[in-house]
This record gives C-alpha cells, sequence and structure tokens, in this order.
C-alpha cells in the first residue's frame, strides 16, 4: 500500500523505471535517506543515509535481467534458502515479479508517519509445478525517520487442500563495506555455526569477533537480535535488528569465487560483507490459514571502533 501521509508530507513513494526499464519503487524520507526495490524479486537495490552514501553492495556487473537474480541489495531467499531442497538455489521469489500490494490486510507495526511500499507475490501455476503449495507473501519495505531501513515479510499458506508446507528463508543482505580486511563482526562470538566450506558440518566460533581473511560462508545457529558489524575505515557500525529469524548467515566469496561469478567483478569481494537473517536449521512450517511475520531492521551507526571508545557490547545491548 503506498503510505497517503507519505505523499503529503514531502515524504514520497515513486514508481518509476530502472535499470532496463523494471519497475522499481523509490522511498524517500524527510530527512534526506532514500531506499529502491525492484518489483522484479521484491528486491531492496539501494539504501542510502542522508549524505547521499549508499550502504548496500550491488555488484557493477549485476545484469538486471530475468530470470538471473540481482547480484547486490537484499535478495529475498522463499522457499528454499540454498541448495537445501529441490528448488533452484535460494528459491524462486527473487526471479519473479511482485506486484505492488494496494489493499493489504492491516499491518500490526509501528510504520504511521513513516514511507513504505507493501509488496505481494503469490505463486504462478508454473510455480505450482515446481513447488505445490498456495502461499501469499507479503513485503513491507519501510524508511524510518533515521534512516532505518526496515523489512517485514508476512508469509500465509492459502493452501485450500488442507496441506501444511514447509520452507526455509533468509534476507540476504549485502553491505557495502570500504574494505573486508578491515570490518568485525561481533554478536556472534562462541556460537556453533554449519561451514559451508566444510560440507556444512558444525563448528563452535572462538574469536572474540569475526574477521575476514579469506573466503567465509557459515551458517550461525540460534544468533541474537542484534549482530553488529564494524566498518574501521568508515568509522561505521552497521546494526541488524532482527524478530523470528534465529539464524545469521556470513559470507564472503574472496578472490577465487569472486573471479568465478560472472555477475560479481574480481576485487568487489572487497567491497562486501553478506550478514544474511535467517530461518535455516529448523524449516518453517505453516498449516493452511496460518501466518509466519518476520522483520529486519538496519541502521547505519557512527562509530570509531579503532579508538576502542565503540562498545560493541553496547551497541548490541543498546534498546
Ligand atoms: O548465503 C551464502 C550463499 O549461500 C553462498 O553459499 C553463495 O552461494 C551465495 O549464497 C550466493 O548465492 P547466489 O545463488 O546468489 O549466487
Amino acid at each position: 500500500m503506498i503510505d497517503e501521509m507519505s505523499t503529503t508530507e514531502n515524504k514520497s513513494v515513486e514508481i518509476t523505471k530502472g535499470i532496463n526499464g523494471l519497475d522499481k519503487v523509490v522511498l524517500r524520507e524527510i530527512n534526506g535517506s532514500t531506499a529502491e526495490v525492484y518489483l522484479y524479486g521484491g528486491h531492496v537495490t539501494s539504501w542510502k543515509n542522508e549524505h547521499g552514501e549508499e550502504l548496500l553492495f550491488v555488484s557493477s556487473k549485476s545484469i538486471f535481467k530475468p530470470p538471473k537474480a540481482i547480484r547486490g541489495g537484499i535478495p529475498i531467499c522463499f522457499p528454499q534458502f540454498s541448495n537445501m531442497g529441490p528448488l533452484e538455489a535460494h528459491g524462486f521469489a527473487r526471479n519473479r515479479v511482485w506486484t505492488i500490494d494496494t489493499d493489504p490486510p492491516p499491518f500490526p507495526s509501528n510504520t504511521t508517519n513513516r514511507v513504505f511500499v507493501d509488496l505481494l507475490l503469490k505463486p504462478t501455476e508454473d510455480d505450482l509445478k515446481i513447488w505445490p503449495h498456495s502461499f501469499e507473501y507479503r513485503l513491507r519495505v519501510t524508511l524510518g525517520p533515521g534512516g532505518d531501513l526496515m523489512l517485514t515479510s508476512r508469509i500465509r499458506n492459502t493452501n485450500t487442500d488442507g496441506k501444511p508446507f514447509s520452507f526455509t528463508f533468509a534476507y540476504h543482505t549485502y553491505f557495502s563495506v570500504s574494505d573486508i580486511s578491515e570490518v568485525r563482526v561481533e554478536g556472534l562470538e562462541t556460537l556453533d555455526y554449519l561451514d559451508n566450506m566444510k560440507n556444512r558440518e558444525r563448528y563452535t566460533e572462538q574469536g572474540d569477533a569475526i574477521t575476514f581473511e579469506s573466503e567465509v560462508d557459515r551458517i550461525y545457529l540460534s544468533t541474537p537480535t542484534k549482530i553488529a558489524i564494524l566498518d574501521h575505515e568508515k568509522k561505521r557500525t552497521f546494526v541488524i535488528r532482527k524478530d523470528g529469524l534465529p539464524d545469521a548467515v556470513v559470507w564472503n566469496p574472496w578472490d577465487k569465487k569472486a573471479k568465478a561469478m560472472a555477475d560479481f567483478g574480481d576485487d568487489e569481494y572487497k567491497h562486501m560483507l553478506c550478514v544474511e537473517a535467517a530461518a535455516i536449521e529448523k524449516p518453517v512450517t505453516l498449516k493452511p490459514g496460518e501466518e509466519w511475520k518476520v522483520r529486519q531492521e538496519l541502521s547505519a551507526v557512527p562509530s570509531s571502533y579503532c579508538s576502542g571508545q565503540l562498545d560493541p557490547n553496547k551497541v548490541l545491548q543498546s534498546s
């Protein structure tokens, strides 16, 4: 739903054409921050702060042409994360054209006086052939007054045959960082993770923070509500606040895998990091009529980590 308030208070929700003529929605907040979401994939591709700085990574080689998913931003991984099932990697939601939901059911969340857009995905006849379950997936993308970016997903089982269905899910967020070798992730210490580099075997995180010297591809399990990503050079900390998403994927392809991806620049691994709020270890099961609602809220706060002034725990424990 296009928030009528937003069109009258100098905030704006604009439907326009993006790369290759794909439809996109631009959200503009009064403080100058913006976000963009393509109807193709329900895919957020830009989140800028009030200074116009881009906070998400999108590859310069992303082809923005169906059926290939856009490389970067926030791909929606549904109804399957990665290759953990019979579908194509990360499911098909990111490869489908969503619609703008002009009449969503009441949305119990604090989006009053915020600028947002509601998108809707339902399976096509072809989708039902590969994943025989009826669903309604409502995605609300909201830009808060301080420039925070919030994604709320509501997935309802609309099967009329009485059958439940199960799925796995991730917001596959690509953060823009100045130099991956100077980035730390706080909040995942001591947790167990499945290591995709080692046949998804289970390990326990030892370090006091995750740092990056080579390819990392891990699914951290039962993670806290908040995770912090500290960009030393930019003196910026991204904070992910998540509800209903117990797991978190951390991925950087590093040089070899970067070279192997046609829609990813050879050196782009230095300037991105994926930290993905997810539900993977325990698939979600919905009975007909049941709805699953989850949320991730992203914010970018100044941090002077090098001087030790930023106490990551304070960021993680603050409200
Ligand atoms: O989320 C991490 C991951 O599953 C990696 O294993 C890598 O495959 C990445 O997703 C990208 O997947 P994609 O299908 O977008 O190329």
